[in-house]
């Protein structure tokens, strides 16, 4: 498998997950300035049409994308690693975490990196620290979004790495479970993969 990324990307989430389910991904980065080529100069365009990371290209050829898709395909790969549910209300409720990180998170932090100005970039701030707020209510008091540590909480680490580059204050709550999270050996293993300094 080969998972295109760019470091600190949204597909950081999915090459944590990778390391966790201890799969063999082979790593190719796309470059986004200068149009997108990928680190041997192919058309990215031609693997995903959108231009966008991360996107995972199996054995076979095939190209999945949709970064919270990729580390629900990760996942089943590594079973017994128990990544997400897969049982019972709590698989439904690892979907919805999934859905409310890709939705609210994600795209909510991922708005800054547009820099919007003034009124408007007041307006994504708000947004960020509601939906920041939301995100604490769901860790509750456990370690981990859903109790034990899944990829849901891979993806939600890196949405929170983007708000504190954004300067935007974590709770002490949540810059716990942040911590809890970088802590891991697969965490530490991605990031120094992707050439990144601990946040
Ligand atoms: N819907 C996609 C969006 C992925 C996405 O927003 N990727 C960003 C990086 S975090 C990107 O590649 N942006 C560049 C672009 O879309 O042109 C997903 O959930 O995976």
């Amino acid at each position: 498998m080969k998972l295109y990324y760019a470091p600190g990307a949204c597909s950081l989430a999915p090459h944590i997950v990778a390391k966790e389910a201890g799969l063999a991904v082979e790593l190719d980065k796309v470059s986004f300035a200068g149009g997108r080529k990928t680190q041997n100069g192919e058309d990215f365009y031609a693997i995903n049409p959108q231009g966008a990371v991360p996107a995972l290209q199996l054995d076979s050829g095939e190209v999945l994308t949709e970064a919270q898709v990729l580390m629900q395909y990760l996942a089943a790969q590594a079973p017994e690693k128990k990544l997400l549910p897969t049982e019972g209300f709590a698989k439904w409720h690892g979907l919805e975490t999934l859905n409310f990180i890709a939705t609210e998170l994600h795209k909510g932090v991922g708005a800054l990196f547009k820099n919007p100005q003034g009124d408007a970039r007041e307006a994504v701030i708000a947004n960020i620290k509601n939906r920041l707020g939301l995100l604490a209510g769901k860790i509750s008091d456990r370690p981990y979004l859903l109790g034990e540590f899944s990829v849901a909480d891979a993806y939600a680490f890196v949405t929170l790495r983007w708000a504190k580059a954004f300067k935007i204050d974590l709770s002490p709550a949540l810059e716990a479970y942040f911590q809890r999270v970088q802590a891991r050996p697969a965490v530490q293993a991605a990031l120094a993969a992707e050439g990144l300094p601990a946040g």
